[in-house]
């Protein structure tokens, strides 16, 4: 089976492996958890992942609270030959998070220091397992903001967003965490610890090859994150939020145009949400839609600005509506009086996906395309999929727009067992109707167990083979997230 090839040449942990360890953290109460037949540790949270989809069987947590405690588990782990999973918040929506068997879970939630934050530079420093809402409150007393914002904010690491290279509502106007990450200390798979620019943590530093690049991204098949260097720019002073309606996504796409020219360096996010979506969001959470005009809506975008002067922004804004209603880009629109009703904006926007999974067995995907081409995308796949072969399906799609990335969620409501032949219908409507028009079958969420199978179909066997260089480079005996990321073969 999958699981058993990828972790055929690697060890199951033992009782005197589950004591090494022990000794390893000073015999710490709780430093490793471990869940025998019929007693302690309930390590069922570990051992599933956000939407359910993904499970593993792991019997041993291992939760280090320094950088020399990883690199002595690793060290002793690379030894003994045992697979380790290394887990931030577990929010990931790819299987890359979750074990294939019983492989050691690495849990960085007890690291979760935030050193400092330099208010020259904003050059923040923190461990890899800080919350990425705490950092985001810990940066916001300072004036300052976290340049990845997602709506696992709650939940998800630092160390996590890293490893995913995770993208977010504001990537378009903030940048990808290859431009934010400025250092980074990683411990790899024979205990070895690199700091690549995290303790100097310059802005600029070309002295060398740039490693750290490599694991930002990597999905922990590379090394562990232990602790990282983020540039964080000044809080705007000044934050305006729309909520607007739109009868077709022609005029999505006319909305979007207007706000790059009139909101132009102030814009900071431009969302999008369809009216299936909406509404079961409404439903689900029992919010209102501010909007309540147009509720049947086939369209709803998410507008926000960061700017630095109310003044001037608020001039901005008011122009860029006042466009869009001359034009009938928009058929309604409300715009965010208070601090509580740009939250309720964002909270319906970010419950997009909760509200999903609570809903049914969903069917995910996460794909980049040319922005004009994501209805006809849609369209194609309800046509594909339209022979009623299988339960009902529901269809809700929404996104980050402006980076031309969809996400498009296919559910079979209330019923929560998945169906193979089903996923493979999708998943190859998908990947051919991707493959058609340029995207990417991932834009933000990763490959993890969920979509490694397509790497040699999307990267050259050259550049594939350079890939398996590097992994035997840094982990030559595949101890670091078997199963995921890099396909079977990668010898
Ligand atoms: P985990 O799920 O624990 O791990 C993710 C991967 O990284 C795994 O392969 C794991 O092995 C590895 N890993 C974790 N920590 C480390 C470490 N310290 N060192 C090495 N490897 C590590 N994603 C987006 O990109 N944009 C979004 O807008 C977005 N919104 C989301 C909204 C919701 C409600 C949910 C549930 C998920 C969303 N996601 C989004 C997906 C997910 O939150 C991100 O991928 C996030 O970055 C994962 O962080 P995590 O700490 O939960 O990592
Ligand atoms: C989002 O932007 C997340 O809401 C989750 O990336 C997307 O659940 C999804 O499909
Ligand atoms: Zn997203």
């Amino acid at each position: 089976s999958r699981s058993s090839t990828a972790l055929a040449s690697l060890n199951r942990p033992t009782e005197i492996d589950v004591q090494e360890l022990l000794k390893l953290l000073n015999n710490r109460p709780n430093g490793v958890l471990v869940a025998e037949d019929g007693v302690s540790e309930d390590l069922t949270r570990y051992n599933h992942d956000w939407t359910n989809q993904y499970k593993g069987n792991s019997r041993v947590v291992v939760r280090p609270q320094s950088t020399a405690e990883v690199s002595r588990i690793l060290k002793y782990c690379n030894s003994r030959m045992i697979g380790v999973v290394p887990q931030g918040g577990n929010t990931a929506l790819t299987g890359g998070s979750v074990p294939l068997d019983c492989e050691v879970v690495l849990s960085l939630e007890k690291m979760s220091d935030i050193h400092s934050l330099d208010p020259t530079t904003g050059i923040l420093t923190c461990d890899a397992g800080c919350i990425l809402q705490n950092l985001l409150d810990f940066a916001a007393a300072k004036d300052h903001l976290v340049p990845v914002d997602l709506g696992a904010k709650g939940t998800c690491q630092i160390g996590g967003n890293i490893s995913t290279n995770a993208g977010g509502s504001f990537y378009f106007r903030y940048g990808s965490l290859h431009a934010n990450v400025v250092g980074l200390e990683v411990v790899l798979a024979n205990g070895d610890i690199l700091d690549m620019g995290c303790t100097t943590a310059n802005l600029k530093d070309n002295t060398g090859y740039d490693m750290k690049h490599l694991f930002i991204g990597a999905e922990g098949t590379l090394g562990i994150v232990t602790r990282a260097a983020l540039l964080c720019p000044r809080l705007p002073p000044s934050r305006c939020t729309t909520l607007l309606a739109c009868d077709s996504f022609d005029n999505v796409l006319n909305v979007l145009e207007i706000a790059k020219k009139s909101l132009g360096e102030i814009l900071a996010a431009f969302e999008f949400i369809d009216g299936p979506a909406m509404n079961l969001v409404c439903q689900t959470q029992s919010k209102p839609l501010p909007l309540p005009a147009s509720q049947d809506c086939p369209y709803y975008v998410l507008v926000e600005s960061h700017g630095s002067c109310a003044e001037h922004d608020q001039a901005k804004m008011d122009k860029f509506l006042n466009i869009l209603y001359e034009e009938d880009y928009v058929v309604d629109g409300v715009v965010a009086a208070s601090l509580e009703q740009m939250n309720a904006m964002w909270y319906l926007r970010e419950s997009c996906n909760p509200s999903c999974v609570s809903s049914g067995y969903v069917y995910k995907y996460d794909v980049s395309l040319p922005i004009p081409e994501f209805p006809r995308f849609v369209e194609e796949l309800k046509e594909a999929l339209n022979d009623r072969t299988f339960c009902s399906l529901d269809y809700f799609n929404w996104g980050h727009v402006i980076d031309g990335n969809l996400h498009c969620n296919v559910v079979c409501r209330g019923n929560f067992e998945t169906n193979s032949s089903l996923r493979e219908r999708i998943d190859r409507y998908v990947f051919e109707g991707v493959e058609k028009r340029g995207g990417s079958i991932s834009a933000e969420h990763g490959l993890g167990q969920q979509k490694r199978k397509y790497m040699a179909k999307l990267h050259g066997s050259e550049t594939l083979s350079k890939m398996y260089d590097i992994k035997r480079l840094f982990d030559p005996n595949r101890i670091l997230n078997p199963g995921k990321y890099l396909p079977e073969d990668c010898r």
